[in-house]
């Protein structure tokens, strides 16, 4: 089971996901950027978006998938993505949210689906900060996130996810944030939940994904960033940050 490894991780260090996003994106770009990420230190690849306008979620999945041996997810913005051509699917539910859609019924859609692909779904409480300016989850997802600085509003939120059962919490400042996450705030969380967090949205640095790691985050994601600039330097450095944080339990 990918989550049970994915708490070994977890358990052992900070780990690095990328995200790719793969509308408009050629198989072959995707699969030799998943690679790319993979031989420089990323422990998991993310594949999803808040739109497709290219009908090509499957194809691009498939090929990253056949390119690397690291766990490849579906993080679907949208629940039309899925797609037996992964290791596991994130399946959301937008608990910061009070959209009924968001919070079960893009899940009722996708549950038959997951069903008749057998395909593993790790239950994932999702949670959107504010970050200074709208983003497209936000949009997409017509919900408010919590205020940046409401630190015990995000904890009550998390912990209620956990109870409610979810596997991992997933607090995300949204694609391109102004700002990240904040440490206090990733900080309470990480001292007052059992279950592994991930924390993504406008990192845009090394040194910002291990002050986030340092902080508490299990896993850090980087989307935009890498879109921007793929240099597998860049993605290395990345990943040496983020591992250098180590757990003791
Ligand atoms: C978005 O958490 C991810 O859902 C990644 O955000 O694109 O800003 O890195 P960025």
């Amino acid at each position: 089971m990918i989550y049970n490894k994915l708490v070994k991780l977890s358990q052992k260090q900070a780990n690095y996901f990328c995200l790719i996003d793969p509308d408009g994106m050629n198989p072959q770009k995707a699969a030799d950027f998943a690679k790319i990420c993979q031989d420089n230190g990323a422990d998991g690849i993310l594949v999803g978006g808040s739109i497709m306008l290219e009908n090509d979620f499957d194809i691009n999945l498939k090929a990253i998938k056949s390119a690397v041996t690291i766990p490849v997810l579906i993080f679907p913005g949208i629940f039309n993505f899925v797609s037996p051509h992964a290791d596991a699917l994130l399946l959301l539910s937008v608990i910061s949210s009070r959209n009924p859609q968001m919070l079960i019924g893009e899940q009722v859609r996708a549950a038959p689906l997951i069903k008749h692909y057998n395909l593993e779904s790790i239950g994932t409480g999702y949670m959107l900060i504010d970050s200074g300016k709208s983003t497209s989850v936000n949009y997409m997802s017509n919900s408010l996130p919590i205020p940046h600085d409401k630190d015990d509003i995000a904890l009550a939120t998390a912990l209620a996810g956990q109870y409610l059962g979810m596997k991992i919490i997933y607090m995300d400042a949204g694609s391109g944030a102004q700002k990240p996450i904040s440490d206090s705030m990733i900080s309470k969380l990480k001292e007052n939940i059992d279950i592994p967090l991930i924390i993504g949205g406008g990192i845009k640095t090394p040194e910002i994904a291990k002050q986030k790691a340092e902080a508490g985050a299990d896993f850090i994601v980087t989307g935009n960033i890498l879109e921007k600039n793929s240099n597998p330097q860049l993605i290395r450095d990345f990943a040496d940050a983020i591992h250098s944080v180590k757990r003791t339990i």
